[in-house]
């Protein structure tokens, strides 16, 4: 049998006897197959299926095979606050933790005890663009959220006169009832970090994530 690739064509061509040289033999023309690969899609691709509604900026790893994938972020800031995004998983595509919804009294908490990739400060200085690489389990939906000018931990503490806003794509649970976060690409957020929506120019933090299976 001899293989030839044209494009995503394959072929197969086999030689039914095994005496080459002679007129009956070594045309390699007895059977032919050819096989054609169809657009097999990535594992970037499965993660941004459900991408592409205004409130569905969200990471779908519920179709992926395996245990987990590695998430390399690039993160880059054109804002004067010092964001924090982070990611955290939800229960639906409507962003629901448990029995609350967003905008629920203590939703904000709770997305942030379902925050995942702890240990990644997803914060850059204006300006700069930085990277960062994690893992993520597969099986589950992933939100992402904007904290403007603060920490998880502002929020956390005791003290209610320090805590910062959180931004959702679930306009639900966003105190000023704006749209804080865009999708730019497949799997490329972008956040807008001022109340209302400010200038809405949703570049303050752009977050890039590329996904490889484990
Ligand atoms: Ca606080
Ligand atoms: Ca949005
Ligand atoms: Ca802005
Ligand atoms: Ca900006």
């Amino acid at each position: 049998m001899r293989v030839s690739q044209s494009g995503s064509v394959f072929t197969l061509a086999w030689e039914d006897t095994n005496v080459d040289g002679l007129s009956f033999g070594g045309d390699f023309n007895d059977l032919i197959i050819n096989v054609e690969l169809g657009n097999i899609p990535g594992v970037n691709q499965l993660v941004a299926i459900d991408q592409g509604e205004d409130q569905r900026e969200l990471l779908d790893l519920t179709q992926l095979p395996g245990q987990q994938v590695t998430a390399d972020f690039t993160v880059n800031r054109e804002a004067a606050l010092d964001n924090f995004v982070g990611f955290y998983r939800i229960d639906d595509e409507d962003g629901q933790i448990g029995s609350l919804n967003p905008g629920d009294a203590g939703y904000a908490a709770a997305a942030l005890g379902r925050r995942v990739l702890t240990d990644l400060d997803l914060r850059v200085a204006d300006g700069a663009t930085e990277s960062f690489s994690g893992t993520l389990d597969v099986g589950f939906l992933y939100a992402p959220f904007i904290i403007a000018n603060g920490t998880p931990e502002q929020l956390l503490d005791q003290d209610t006169n320090n805590d910062p806003e959180i931004y959702f794509p679930f306009i639900a649970g966003n105190a000023d009832g704006a749209d804080h976060v865009r999708l730019l690409g497949d799997n490329v957020f972008g956040f807008e970090d001022l109340p209302g929506g400010g200038d809405n120019d949703f570049n303050d933090i752009v977050v890039q994530i590329n996904f490889t299976l484990v």
